[in-house]
């Protein structure tokens, strides 16, 4: 104890462990709870050292932070990569510089998965294919699904499954049609624009596929100004993928019609992983986080209330 007699000042039995980790950005409300998961998990534990870097949504910041952190020595890396293609390289340099590296949220494609200790995230497809089912059960064989798509970014995993799961749905059922693919990148900003300019000359939807809480946002906010009406009862039926509580909350409220679950609370799950990995214990290639899908019936306010993010 301080101010106790012949008491010596603790001492660290051992060095925080060190560890960069290099961030998408900012661009949604999942994203910021990422972030404070992560942030929670390592910032307050004396036995870390926790290095952030958000690359606002540039895959060649993520690469400056990364070298960056070899430079430093950094004991561990984790990296939540953008999109997909590109990382062969830096994840060589990091392999020849001898420090373990933890894929989390997106994906990497790389023809050697040594690369990497393990890929923790979502199932993209299974969320997508959540989403579809629903749709199946709303749509009628004999009544049309006019759908209009909201990209996030291109290349990020979280696009091309959500994206694969829609169109595949769509080529096995003839009275599905996308009428549009927009880019929103994942941003509530962007989605406003490209829904409102869409929307001067295309009012002919009566679902809308967004594959993010963010983007929806912006479209409802386009959808609004355009007289459109959505959610249930609505022309437009909106299917919607993060479930943060703003949107569960819009679901509650009968505006969304459907949210899928991405869970960004996995700061804890990744502390665990890094721990076995120092004890020599084997770990998984591949780790998905638990998720599930909420309809306008069958959310309560109560659950909405509770929700971290
Ligand atoms: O759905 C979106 C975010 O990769 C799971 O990225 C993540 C996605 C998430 O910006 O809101």
């Amino acid at each position: 104890m301080a101010g106790c007699l012949g008491s010596k000042p603790a001492e660290p039995s051992n060095k925080a462990y060190v560890i960069g980790f290099s961030q998408v950005g900012s661009e949604s409300d999942w994203r910021v709870a990422n972030t404070k998961s992560m942030e929670a998990t390592f910032a307050n534990d004396p036995q870390y050292e926790f290095l952030m870097e958000n690359a606002r949504q540039e895959q060649e910041n993520q690469f400056t932070a990364v070298r960056r952190f070899i430079l430093e020595g950094v004991d561990f890396i984790i990296i939540a990569p953008t999109v997909e293609e590109g990382w062969q390289t830096i994840l060589e340099e990091i392999k020849d510089a001898g420090i373990p590296v933890i894929i989390m949220d997106r994906s990497v494609a790389v023809d050697d998965d040594s690369l990497y200790l393990t890929n923790i995230g979502s199932d993209f497809l299974g969320q997508g294919n959540l989403a579809v089912k629903w749709l199946e059960g709303e749509i009628p064989a004999d009544k049309e699904a006019k759908i209009l798509h909201l990209q996030g970014t291109l290349g990020a995993t979280a696009q091309i499954m959500r994206t694969k799961a829609l169109e595949d749905a769509v080529a096995i059922h003839s009275n599905w049609e996308i009428t549009s693919q927009l880019y929103g990148d994942f941003t509530e900003a962007k989605a406003y624009e490209v829904m409102t300019e869409y929307l001067k000359t295309n009012k002919d939807i009566n679902v809308l596929y967004s594959e993010n809480d963010n983007m929806t946002f912006g479209a409802m906010r386009a959808l609004n100004e355009a007289g459109i009406t959505y959610g249930n009862g609505g022309q437009v039926k909106i299917i919607t993928f993060d479930a943060t509580k703003e949107a569960l909350q819009y679901c509650h409220d009968g505006k969304i019609n459907l949210c899928v679950e991405c869970n960004p609370m996995f700061g804890p799950q990744i502390k665990e992983l890094i721990e076995k990995y120092r004890k020599g214990e084997p770990i998984p290639k591949q780790v998905h986080v638990n998720e599930s899908a909420y309809t306008t019936q069958s959310i309560t306010q109560d659950f909405v209330n509770s929700r971290e993010y």
